[in-house]
């Protein structure tokens, strides 16, 4: 159910702010949440309005955009902290405290009883202050927290019926997919309230373990545009919804303007001062091409044989490489028909021959092989097809 039904907590505007590099204006923050918003995900949340008064600003000139996504916020387990959020206009108040050894040593102190009993009193004032709000708890590190403390802690805070959600987050980024079923799938059995999950990157099983939290029962994701967040970051939302498309497309393609995520990618990936990595899911230059001949002649065919999601449905167009030793006839021939060049089957094998032997010479362009095409051609024409990722082919 929960892989029809989940969805998307935006946290570029929270998560991502604490990326090295972001620095977020209050018009890139409404453009960031506004471009979500198109793209469709259920909710953007926002940085603390306690964390600076240029933050509680921006969370207000958001409140007041009526997104059609639910504007949430992230607090500390603290009466003060929710006074101020619930004067701003959100939707929903996502609060966390931590759980770890580490974090109850060095941040906050408190023992498990103590966090039990902030939790209680906290929850249930902001439930009298705000029945319509959706609200959130969420132990910070839970996969570096002790199992049966954790339970405590989510069984104790279900009881009081006042949380919409109980989140679970891998704030170092450590936990396997395996381990997040099974404190995913434990809180599905013994709890009542809807699921969140929010994962790190730092060993690479951030969309994973997103994925693993869905298929053991649960309804929500944190995602950020790139991943970006604190370190390496978080579930990007690009890779999400790659991992979503190919489990079941449909789904992805009835809840997401997926054609919007190219240009929010760029958008984010320009503010923050990075590149949009040349493998980055779906809008990375690289993720719809194909170089090798075998490759080649099998796209050329059929599409799917060698892609599993559809660069159209992102509007985005797929490139066969061709200006290199691996290159194949078939590619070859079909590059002859995008230029309207006439030349026969053994032409093209034997200009293909040329090709691969020169490839193994030096360095070819797209360039180098459309001139040559056009040397064999009888009817070499001026109809030059412009070449796409020029730069990473090395055209002219
Ligand atoms: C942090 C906190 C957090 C909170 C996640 C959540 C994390 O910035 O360290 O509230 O679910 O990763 O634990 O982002
Ligand atoms: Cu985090």
């Amino acid at each position: 159910m929960s892989l029809e039904n989940y969805a998307i907590i935006e946290s570029t505007l929270r998560e991502g702010e604490q990326f090295i590099g972001a620095n977020f204006s209050t018009d890139d923050k409404i453009r960031i949440a506004e471009a979500l918003d198109e793209l469709g995900v259920e909710y953007v949340e926002l940085t603390s309005p306690c964390a600076s008064p240029g933050s509680e600003r921006d969370l207000r000139a958001i409140t007041g955009r009526n997104l059609k996504a639910r504007v949430l916020t992230h607090i500390r387990c603290h009466r003060g902290d929710a006074t101020l959020a619930l004067d701003t206009g959100i939707d929903g108040l996502d609060i966390v405290i931590g759980t770890s050894s580490q974090l109850r040593q060095f941040s906050h102190g408190k023992s498990i009883e103590e966090i039990i009993d902030l939790a209680a009193e906290v929850l249930t004032w902001v439930r009298e202050q705000a029945p319509d709000i959706e609200l959130r708890f969420s132990t910070e590190d839970s996969f570096r927290s002790s199992f049966s403390d954790l339970l405590r802690v989510y069984l104790a805070v279900d009881k009081l019926g006042v949380v919409d959600r109980l989140g679970v987050a891998d704030t170092v980024g450590i936990a396997t997919p395996d381990q997040v079923a099974k404190l995913v799938g434990t809180l599905r059995s013994f709890t009542q309230a809807d699921i969140e999950f929010h994962g790190h990157n730092d060993s690479g099983c951030a969309i994973a373990n997103a994925f693993a939290a869905l298929q053991a029962g649960a309804t929500h994701v944190d995602t950020s545009v790139l991943g970006i967040g604190e370190r390496n970051g978080i579930t990007p939302l690009g890779g999400f919804i790659a991992r979503m498309m190919t489990y079941d497309r449909e789904t992805v393609l009835r809840k997401y303007r997926v054609d919007k995520l190219y240009e929010l990618d760029h958008m984010v990936a320009e503010m923050v001062g990075v590149d949009v990595p040349f493998n980055n899911y779906i809008t990375g230059i690289t993720a719809f091409t194909h170089k090798a001949g075998i490759h080649a002649k099998a796209i050329l065919n059929a599409p799917e044989t060698y892609e599993a999601l559809n660069p159209e449905d992102f509007g985005l167009t797929r490139y066969i490489s061709i200006a290199h030793r691996l290159t194949g006839w078939n590619a070859i021939k079909a590059r002859a028909e995008q230029l309207g060049l006439e030349l026969s089957d053994a032409q093209i094998k034997e200009l293909t021959r040329h090709v691969k032997a020169l490839a193994d010479e030096k360095h070819l362009t797209l360039d180098d092989v459309d001139d040559l095409l056009h040397q064999w051609s009888q009817n070499g024409t001026g109809n030059r097809v412009q070449p796409a990722l020029t730069s990473l082919v090395g055209g002219r």
